[in-house]
């Protein structure tokens, strides 16, 4: 399998684009080679410039719930398209994405659009700092929201991949405000509440962690977290960019049962096009402009191409709820096969899963945390990455990030996914 045409893209890429991509991750840093250079994709299966076939896995990092280019959602884009690109002004579409937004994230009573899950989270906080008047907030080390300044301290995803979990260009005074604890353990958000007592304005948490691998949140551990942010006035995001109609029509927090103040979404509601929103309790959003004073804008916001594909892919599921049954099951037969393959050579390693969202550690202790996960053997994963590749299988090129099984991916596609992943163990162990 020649994958050269990629090799003189990426070339070409790299004169014009720092580091050849336009989002680290992208850049197979962490699994070493190249990266390959996608001219399309239908159903389960994307194709690179040379023609060589990949059931993929990674989905555009969540949004691909239906596959590449779903009839439904192309069937919208076209319509829309029709009617122009963008107007600056209020359309209905964007009614109709808010209403589906409200309809079926329990906690969300007034949603904005934004246009990437940044966007999203930077403004959730904002408006949690004008809502409460403070000005400290806490994250978990691991747990990525996106790349503003302030999330850029012990952040997961790419940050961590590549090794700079807390990022050059974050100022002093911008970092002194994020106080980060540890996922999973209450105690460390005990301690810094204790030494911030009445300055804190929010706590934001993945409420299953997709960043640092797979990595769930104990019920017992946000339940808690939800009542002392109770207490306190503390304002609970749950950032579910990732986990919103990912891992159940109403996210994380339909399948937790655990309310957050706001949550921030992108990704799947956005159909593969440009879209994030936040949104919850209507005494806090209606602190935005225009009616409130915190300020939040956004030029393509409530975009009508990204709305029309976002309301088709929010319709579908809200008209399909049976679709997140198929996605357990699949995803089960995944694992097991995974599992199945591990006990085959004689290896432990940790197979964290969440709905249609799993990851497998390079580890063979449990991975409930930053430094379980940072346990996991990264220079095998890209020995295995690399694997895979070669037998037709795209996975995330990083051990930190989660491999995204979608209603287009068939039994087929499962049962070969399983025969490379054993084979590719098998060539490695
Ligand atoms: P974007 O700004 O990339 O649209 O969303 C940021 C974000 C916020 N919150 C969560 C939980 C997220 O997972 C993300 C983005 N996820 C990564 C994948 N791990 C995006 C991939 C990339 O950076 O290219």
């Amino acid at each position: 399998m020649t994958t050269e045409k990629s090799k003189q893209l990426f070339e070409e890429a790299k004169k014009y684009i720092p580091g050849g991509v336009n989002s680290p991750v992208r850049a197979f840093k962490s699994v070493g080679g190249d990266p390959l250079f996608i001219t399309h994709g239908k159903g389960s299966k994307f194709y690179d410039a040379d023609g060589n076939e990949y059931i993929d896995y990674i989905g555009s990092w969540g949004p691909h719930l239906f596959g590449h280019n779903p009839p439904f959602i192309k069937n919208a884009l076209l319509t829309a398209i029709e009617n122009g690109t963008s107007f600056g002004t209020p359309i209905e579409l964007e009614i109709i994405m808010a209403e589906l937004i409200v309809e079926l994230v329990r906690s969300v009573e007034k949603v904005r659009m934004v246009n990437s899950g940044t966007e999203a989270t930077m403004s959730a906080l904002r408006v949690a700092r004008g809502y409460t008047g403070r000005e400290k907030f806490i994250k978990f080390e691991g747990c990525y929201h996106g790349h503003a300044d302030c999330f850029l301290i012990k952040a997961g995803s790419g940050a961590l991949t590549l090794g700079v979990p807390t990022s050059p260009g974050v100022t002093k005074g911008n970092a002194a405000d994020t106080l980060v604890a540890d996922y999973n353990d209450i105690d460390s958000v005990k301690r810094l509440l204790e030494a911030n007592s009445g300055e804190l304005a929010a706590v934001i948490i993945e409420p299953v962690a997709g960043n640092m691998g797979v990595v769930p949140a104990n019920k017992e551990f946000l339940k808690e977290l939800r009542k002392i942010c109770s207490e306190e006035n503390i304002v609970l995001i749950f950032d579910e960019v990732m986990t919103g109609f990912r891992v159940a029509a109403g996210g994380a927090q339909e399948v937790l049962n655990i309310s957050p103040d706001l949550s921030t979404l992108g990704k799947i509601i956005g159909g593969g096009l440009p879209v994030g929103a936040f949104g919850g309790k209507s005494e806090i959003m209606d602190l935005i402009a225009p009616d409130g004073p915190v300020y939040q804008a956004g030029t393509l916001s409530g975009n009508p191409l990204a709305m029309a594909a976002g309301v088709a892919a929010l319709s579908y599921i809200k008209d399909h709820p049976e679709l997140y049954d198929e996605l357990e099951k699949k995803s089960s037969y995944l694992e097991n096969g995974f599992k199945e393959n591990l006990d085959l050579v004689g290896k432990n390693y940790t197979m964290n899963r969440v709905g249609s969202m799993m990851c497998m550690f390079f580890a063979e202790e449990p991975v409930e945390d930053f430094n379980s996960a940072f346990k996991s053997d990264t220079e095998l994963y890209g020995k295995y990455y690399h694997q895979m590749l070669q037998r037709g299988i795209y996975l995330a090129p990083a051990q930190f990030e989660a491999m995204f099984v979608s209603t287009a991916h068939s039994i087929d596609d499962l049962d070969k996914t399983i025969e490379a992943h054993r084979e590719s163990l098998t060539a490695l162990l």
